[in-house]
């Protein structure tokens, strides 16, 4: 047999009950066995350590990345004046600007194991720089970061007069999804309409949708039923994606039961964005305040897609975020109470399994003979403590080549000798 380019020995994976040897060549996984009698150019050794796929970003907005501030800080804490910052600080985007941050949030996110991105860009500006400048760093980092651009339009797809040119603009230039935000159209009307539009655009252009839907606590905010019909009527399924859905949390529990029960009819992706939703809303209740994140637990428990997002890295709407996945996950077990034994590692799964699926990976995912050979040795024997310990990516390796590696942090303690019993 000859030699592989490869091997991992000894990593836990998900799906089986002793550790593995994993082999590569060409980029590919080329074979999977308890102890591998082969050699290979390189050889890493992974200590009974977990190996799963590459994490997955499903909501992540890189065109504001890092401009926490620029040009003053969200006091109120809202999405709304999150909007009236960013609306300042996009008259000042360049190409360079949007490039120059896009493609160091990525390498932080690759770093740390996350290797698939979907990423939302403002169109709601007249030159589409946000697109334009997340398109050039999609070809630009293509090699070691698959990034999917969602052209969404941040003020109202009726927001301005041109909106809708630029819509089809964007997805001309090649945007991989359609973006929407029905709740923060005037009306009721206009949101059904823009949504309306959003899917018949979708099949025009043949694109993935992700519309940012029911971001607000309304109770009364209730697009994602009609995102669920159209869904349905037009047999989109997995192609479709609901994002943030926050007021879902508010619905009384009898429309909510109705809302679960025709979602399950449905293959409709959600995404949760735990870590920006728990600061986001609630911000007009006094005690107690609502939590305002989507049903995460009762959609999983159903059966239904559900991934998780970081939403933001410092900017005008969530001032920290590190672009850990495993951050994610670990609020999603705080907020959504997915603290069971099983729930806790489903919250892994929703940021890496599930997110595949959101963003339509199909068979480019997943540690199985024949993939791209992209995976992340964690710090952490399994997918519990993976998320209770928020382990270190110690490798991350891309279609076969190692491409991060973070040494595993030992702490030493030196404890005080004991006193002397009197
Ligand atoms: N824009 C929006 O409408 N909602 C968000 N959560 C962010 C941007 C981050
Ligand atoms: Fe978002």
């Amino acid at each position: 047999m000859p030699p592989f380019d490869l091997i991992l020995r000894r990593a836990r994976l998900q799906d089986h009950s002793v550790p593995q040897d994993i082999a590569i060549a060409a980029g590919t996984f080329a074979a999977i066995a308890p102890r591998l009698d082969a050699t290979a150019r390189e050889e890493i050794d992974c200590s009974d350590r977990l190996a799963i796929p590459p994490f997955v970003e499903s909501h992540i907005h890189l065109d504001s990345a890092d401009t926490a501030g620029e040009p003053r800080w969200n006091e109120s804490g809202t999405l709304f004046e999150g909007i009236e910052i960013w609306r300042d600080r996009k008259q000042k985007l360049s190409i360079e600007d949007v490039e120059q941050r896009a493609i160091a949030t990525l390498k932080t996110q690759a770093a740390q194991g996350v290797l698939h991105v979907r990423s939302h860009a403002d169109v709601s500006e007249s030159s589409l720089i946000a697109l334009k400048g997340l398109l050039a760093v999609r070809e630009e980092v293509k090699d070691w970061m698959n990034l999917q651009v969602v052209a969404f339009p941040q003020d109202g797809l009726y927001g301005s007069p041109q909106q809708l040119e630029l819509m089809e603009e964007a997805l001309k230039l090649g945007a991989d999804a359609i973006g929407g935000i029905p709740h923060y159209e005037l009306t009721r009307e206009d949101g059904v309409r823009s949504l309306q539009q959003i899917f018949d655009w979708a099949e025009q252009y043949d694109k993935l949708i992700d519309i940012h839907c029911d971001e607000i606590d309304d109770d009364q905010s209730r697009f994602l039923e009609v995102m669920v019909a159209q869904t349905l009527r037009r047999d989109l399924g997995s192609r479709v994606t609901a994002s943030h859905t926050t007021a879902f949390h508010s619905y009384n529990n009898g429309y909510a039961q109705k809302l679960l029960g025709s979602i399950r009819r449905t293959q409709l992706n959600c995404v949760a964005n735990p870590l920006i939703n728990i600061t986001l809303q609630g911000r007009t209740d006094t005690y107690p305040k609502r939590r305002g994140v989507t049903r995460v637990k009762e959609l999983w428990q159903q059966g239904n897609n559900v991934s998780l997002g970081h939403d933001c890295i410092r900017d005008p709407w969530y001032s920290l975020g590190t672009g850990n996945m495993l951050n994610v996950a670990h609020m999603a077990v705080h907020i959504c109470q997915m603290t069971g034994r099983e729930q806790v590692k489903a919250c892994l799964d929703m940021v890496t399994h599930n997110g595949a699926k959101t963003l339509n990976l199909d068979d480019r995912y997943g540690i199985a003979l024949g993939r791209p050979a992209s995976l992340v040795v964690l710090d952490a024997s399994d997918e519990f403590e993976a998320i209770r310990t928020q382990a270190a990516a110690l490798y991350t390796l891309s279609h076969g080549r190692i491409l991060a590696c973070t040494p595993a942090a030992r702490p030493k303690l030196f404890l005080p000798e004991p006193s002397p019993r009197l």
